[in-house]
């Protein structure tokens, strides 16, 4: 018999109903916590995009970004702009540094030069990784690598469009070598 001071244990049925909904509640708190920083932080800001395959300005020669993918996932907004870049498919080329930039030009097929300059805030007075979006990357074993920028000023379509990887890491100069591939940017 159970004595009078225990207080009386909840059924089987009641816990197996309480644990799905805490599991439920604590999906959405989290949820929220996660959503709401993001989205009051870039209510302003414009979503930057970009994914595929590169495209090869250089079709005269082969070289390791033929073929080679990329994912471009940004912000712009509230005068700051964050970027990332992953590329993968750039095969044997492990701890090879690509410099990698932001271009005002378009990418087209077979023309290097269509690209353009840098995009640099300053007009070109001042080169450096906050004047302008560097996004070199170093590249894995797998083929792999990542980057990311954050400055303090914005882009749009109009004067940023598209990303070029040359062929050798950035010089303080900016300089980098001949241009390998192009990514076109997205905005919105
Ligand atoms: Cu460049």
């Amino acid at each position: 018999m159970q004595s009078r001071g225990n207080p009386p244990r909840p059924s089987t049925r009641t816990r197996r109903r309480a644990i799905p909904a805490l599991l439920i509640a604590t999906a959405l708190v989290l949820t929220a916590v996660i959503a709401s920083p993001v989205d009051a932080g870039h209510r302003r800001s414009t979503p930057i995009r970009g994914a595929g395959e590169w495209i090869d300005v250089r079709l005269d020669i082969e070289d390791p970004t033929d073929g080679a993918r990329y994912v471009v996932r940004g912000r712009t907004g509230s005068g700051k702009t964050k970027i990332r870049l992953q590329v993968a498919g750039i095969e044997g080329q492990r701890g090879r540094t690509f410099g990698v930039h932001v271009h005002v030009g378009p990418c087209v097929e077979g023309d290097g030069a269509a690209a353009g300059p840098h995009f640099n805030i300053t007009g070109g007075d001042v080169v450096s990784p906050e004047t302008e979006i560097w996004l070199g990357v170093e590249i894995d074993r797998r083929g792999r690598g990542r980057s990311r920028s954050r400055v303090e000023f914005e882009i749009n379509a109009d004067i940023a469009k598209s990303i070029v990887i040359h062929e050798q890491p950035t010089a303080p100069d900016g300089a980098a070598g001949a241009r390998l591939a192009c990514l076109p940017l997205q905005f919105g």
